[in-house]
């Protein structure tokens, strides 16, 4: 009944998965290969034209944008509920989610490409590598993602996505002493939207970026991780021999990435 076309390094795909094991929801994975570009392919674009992951199959029916489809899930399986009773603090809720579509989002990808997407395709020869990202969707999209194949981690956008992390931190770090979740007092859809892009930051060893100076948020991931729900559908993806591999690369290019931090 619901099926999931996901990424085990994706955090839009991630935000659904822990959706859908908060609810105990059974469902059917599809894996799309990025690195391959599956997601580029016709038959893929005709359930995402964006060609991107996640898209959930509902009942033959596809529904895409992660936060919208956790909203989806939320409305049609109220059950073990994620938002907040109080409509302030749900108003709060979606600002965060805002927040992480816009910002945090690009931002990760930003970082995530240079470190993931772009070894591969620089295996690939150049006529090759122009070919597959001739065919991303969106023009915003493709010329970043350009510059970031051509440029790795010297592209322009780098300094920019460091910046919008380390603002996002902070700004959690202020929630954080208001409520005990992001948005309100029960674990909501702000904190299943937040937590994996630091998924990403432990698994590139970059959790300098916070364990330091925001306990708060430090106290906060760690709550994030000791969720069943996010050990089913996060940490099971990352065994020991891929964090490690993924903490050694992370961890080689730290310096660049701190000299971004203000
Ligand atoms: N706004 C979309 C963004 C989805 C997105 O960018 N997904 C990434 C993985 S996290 C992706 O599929 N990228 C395609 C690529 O790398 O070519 C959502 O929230 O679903």
């Amino acid at each position: 009944m619901l099926e999931l076309y996901t990424h085990p390094m994706s955090p839009c795909a991630q935000k659904v998965r822990i959706v859908l094991a908060e609810k105990h929801l059974e469902w059917t994975k599809h894996h799309v290969s990025l690195q391959d570009k599956e997601n580029l392919e016709p038959a893929y674009l005709k359930l995402n034209p964006l060609g991107v992951v996640p898209t959930l199959v509902h009942e033959g029916r596809p529904v895409i944008e992660s936060s919208i489809i956790c909203e989806y899930l939320e409305d049609t399986f109220p059950q073990q509920t994620l938002l907040p009773q109080d409509t302030y603090q749900r108003a709060r809720m979606r600002f965060w989610m805002k927040h992480v579509d816009v910002k945090l989002h690009p931002a990760c990808g930003t970082l995530q490409w240079p470190m993931v997407m772009r070894p591969r395709l620089m295996e690939k020869s150049e006529e090759e590598r122009d070919a597959i990202l001739e065919r991303i969707p969106e023009k915003p999209r493709r010329e970043r993602q350009k510059r970031l194949v051509k440029f790795g981690l010297d592209a322009p956008d780098v300094a920019d996505a460091v910046a919008t992390y380390r603002r996002t931190i902070l700004d959690m770090e202020s929630s954080l002493a208001e409520t005990a979740w992001v948005a309100s007092d029960s674990f909501s859809l702000a904190d299943v939207c937040l937590a994996p892009y630091f998924q990403t930051l432990l698994q590139f060893d970059w959790t300098a970026m916070f364990e330091k100076d925001c306990p708060r948020v430090a106290d906060w991931f760690e709550r994030c991780r000791a969720r069943r729900s996010y050990q089913e559908a996060v940490a099971e993806d990352f065994p020991d021999d891929v964090m490690t591999e993924l903490r050694e690369k992370g961890g080689a290019v730290w310096q660049k990435i701190a000299s971004h931090l203000a």
